[in-house]
Parts: C-alpha cells; sequence; structure tokens
C-alpha cells in the first residue's frame, strides 16, 4: 500500500508526474484516454474560469471571490478518483473539483455574485455548498460519511480544508470522531502554503501536516499537489480503504496558492515573488500537457481549439449566471431558517434604515 511506503514521518513525498512531464512508470496509474483528456479539459476550463471571475469582481460584477490558480491538479485528480455516490465537502476554494464532479459553472459564479441559487446543485449532484467559516466543513464530512456507514450505503466523503484549517477545533474533533468511529472520509488538505498571509512555518510546528493522521489513527500522505496523477492515485487507494470498513485517510496535497487569498487581497505586501516564480516552475497543468503530448493524445492543434472552446463556454456560463437578478441586502437575512425569526427581522430593518436611498 502507498501509505506504508510514504511515511509522512518519514519526509516521503508522492510523486508520479514530474515537473518536466516525465512519470515514474512503476508508480502511473492506468486511466482511460477520455479520463484522462476530460481531466485536461476541467484543469484548463477552472484555469480560464477562475482568471475570468477575477476581472469579472474588478469590473464589479461579482462580489469577493478566492482565486484557485494552481491548484487545479490538487482538486480534479481527487475528483477522478470519486465514485457517482461520493460527497464533495469543501470550504471555498475548490472551484475544479466541482466542476469535474458536475456542479454548472454559472451556479459558481452566481454564488460569488451572493445569490443564494449558486448554492443549489443539480440532482444527483453531491456536493455541499461553500462554508467560509473555516475548518466547519469538517465535522459536516465526518457526519455524513458516519450515516452512510450507518445506513451501509456505498458512499464515502471526500472533505477538502486548506493548512490553516487544521488549526481549528473543528478539524481536530471531525478527524478524531472519524478515527474513532472508522467512518468513510478521505481528508484532503489542500496545504497551498498560505493561510491569507499567514505562512505554513507558522501555522504547525508538525513537520508535515499528513503526520497528523498518525495521533488520530488512520493514514496520512503527502503528496505532491501538483501532479494530478499522484493525487488520483493516492485518493482512489483511501477510497478503496473507506469502502472496506477500514477508515478515513488524511492526504496533505502539497501545492501553492498563485493568486491573492481574495480578490480583497495584495498578497506582493507579504511574500516574495522568488517564491511565486519557482512555484509556477512547477505548474500542474503545463506538465500534464507535456504527459499527454508524450502519450500522443495532445498538440498544438488541439490546445489551439480548447482554448478557444474553453474561452467561448466561460462566457456563456458569465451570460447565464448574469441573467438572474442581482441580489438584495435582504438575501443574506434569509436562507437561515424557514421563518425569520423576530430579531433577525429587526436587523434587517435596521440595515434598511443605513442604507442611502437606491442601494437596497
Ligand atoms: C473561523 C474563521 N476564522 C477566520 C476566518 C478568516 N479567514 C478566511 S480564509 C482564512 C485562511 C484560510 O486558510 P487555509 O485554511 O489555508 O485556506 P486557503 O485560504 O489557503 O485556501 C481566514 C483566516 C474565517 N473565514 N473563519
Ligand atoms: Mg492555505
Amino acid at each position: 500500500m502507498l501509505v506504508d511506503d510514504f511515511d509522512p514521518l518519514k519526509g516521503k513525498r508522492l510523486e508520479i508526474l514530474r515537473k518536466d512531464g516525465s512519470v515514474n512508470k512503476k508508480l502511473e496509474p492506468k486511466i482511460d484516454d477520455d479520463i484522462l483528456l476530460k481531466a485536461y479539459r476541467t484543469m484548463v476550463l477552472t484555469r480560464v474560469a477562475d482568471e475570468k471571475a477575477v476581472k469579472l469582481q474588478r469590473q464589479g460584477r461579482l462580489g469577493a471571490y478566492p482565486p484557485t490558480k494552481g491548484q487545479e491538479a490538487s482538486q480534479i485528480g481527487p475528483a477522478l478518483a470519486m465514485g457517482p455516490n461520493d460527497w464533495l465537502v469543501w470550504a471555498f476554494r475548490e472551484l475544479g473539483g466541482l466542476i469535474y464532479r458536475g456542479v454548472p459553472l454559472w451556479r459558481l459564479y452566481l454564488y460569488w455574485m451572493g445569490n443564494e441559487e449558486g448554492s443549489s446543485y443539480p440532482e444527483g449532484v453531491h456536493a455541499t455548498p461553500s462554508v467560509v467559516p473555516v475548518g466547519s466543513q469538517v465535522p459536516h464530512a465526518v457526519g455524513i460519511a458516519y450515516a452512510a456507514k450507518q445506513r451501509k450505503e456505498d458512499t464515502a466523503v471526500v472533505c477538502f480544508f486548506g493548512d490553516g484549517g487544521t488549526s481549528e477545533g473543528d478539524f481536530h474533533e471531525g478527524l478524531n470522531f472519524a478515527g474513532v468511529m472508522r467512518t468513510p472520509n478521505v481528508f484532503i488538505c489542500q496545504n497551498n502554503q498560505w493561510a491569507i498571509s499567514v505562512p505554513r512555518e507558522r501555522q504547525t510546528a508538525s513537520k508535515t501536516i499528513a503526520q497528523k493522521a498518525v495521533a488520530y489513527g488512520f493514514p496520512g500522505i503527502q503528496v505532491d499537489g501538483n501532479d494530478v496523477l499522484a493525487l488520483y492515485v493516492a485518493t482512489k487507494e483511501a477510497l478503496e480503504r473507506a469502502r472496506k470498513g477500514e477508515g478515513p485517510t488524511l492526504i496533505e496535497s502539497y501545492t501553492y496558492r498563485m493568486g491573492d487569498h481574495t480578490t480583497s487581497d495584495d498578497a506582493t505586501r507579504y511574500r516574495l515573488e522568488k517564491e511565486l516564480l519557482e512555484w509556477a516552475d512547477r505548474d500542474p497543468i503545463a506538465r500534464f500537457r507535456v504527459y499527454l503530448t508524450n502519450r500522443g493524445l495532445w498538440g498544438e492543434e488541439k490546445e489551439k481549439a480548447l482554448l478557444e472552446e474553453v474561452s467561448a463556454t466561460v462566457e456563456e456560463e458569465v451570460k447565464k449566471a448574469e441573467s438572474f437578478p442581482r441580489p438584495t441586502f435582504e438575501d443574506c437575512f434569509r436562507h437561515t431558517f424557514a421563518t425569520m425569526p423576530e430579531d433577525l427581522r429587526e436587523q434587517m430593518e435596521a440595515l434598511r434604515r443605513e442604507l442611502p436611498t437606491g442601494r437596497e
């Protein structure tokens, strides 16, 4: 088993697709060509959709947005490994995984535009809505997995969170419970080296995040987070364990946030350009393209056609999202209770009085 060969306490990291696009043949997974191509398309679509979201925010057409650039493999690798009944529980920076799992892009844009309709996913798409309170989705993911186990359903739950999320009580409570009850969870920490302006070294004194699993009594593995094949392989093995009733796994996806924390942030204030350039050299999409080219599946013509198709798709999705009415200030008071409690109604009325006329 991989988790035995890549002991995080010994500082080992699973890498299959190297940054130059060459591959470790011994560990290379067998994935059908059409799945590989779908994964590549989704990675490129995610990159283009992400850049568009930042532009929309700058133009005042979308609220705040957390860029996902650089983390595409980290999300799409696990998505490839998931079965149709598995749940995806996410935080707020998992655009690629959601698109791969079938959440329409226009819905995700709509969510960042402030419209709660954006959190309503099509029937059969097993994904929870975004949660911004850091780490709070971890107990939810464990609860879903525990319920599936009690009901004897063939369902595992893949839960994403960040390096910053591991400092929250919810992370500890969730992983502890999962370990004790052997729930079918795969925890994926997207260690993108930063939690807003807090670097990874200030987040935890642990040498790796993967090694935290040891204390909870289940396997942990650190994986090159810019390597879509390694993420696929590690998640697939973890899901197999989960389905066999062998309990959870913690995967640390060692990656990098290429953009700002959100559109309200300016990362040049706290990190060096040198670091950014080093990680740009480890781009997850570039190496996957070389891999596909070496396998005879890709070339310049196809790349050009794909970029055109994907850009047109993104424009269509934006159009669809913008066809919905813009949210009003009242929307942030809705959707929590079926019937709004009196004190919340009073707060809403107080805010209405504060707003300048015309801004409602
Ligand atoms: C409980 C809580 N505390 C603080 C914040 C403010 N906040 C939003 S994102 C974030 C950093 C999260 O870092 P990480 O978990 O590494 O995820 P990343 O943003 O890097 O994807 C913080 C502190 C919050 N949303 N919730
Ligand atoms: Mg982070």
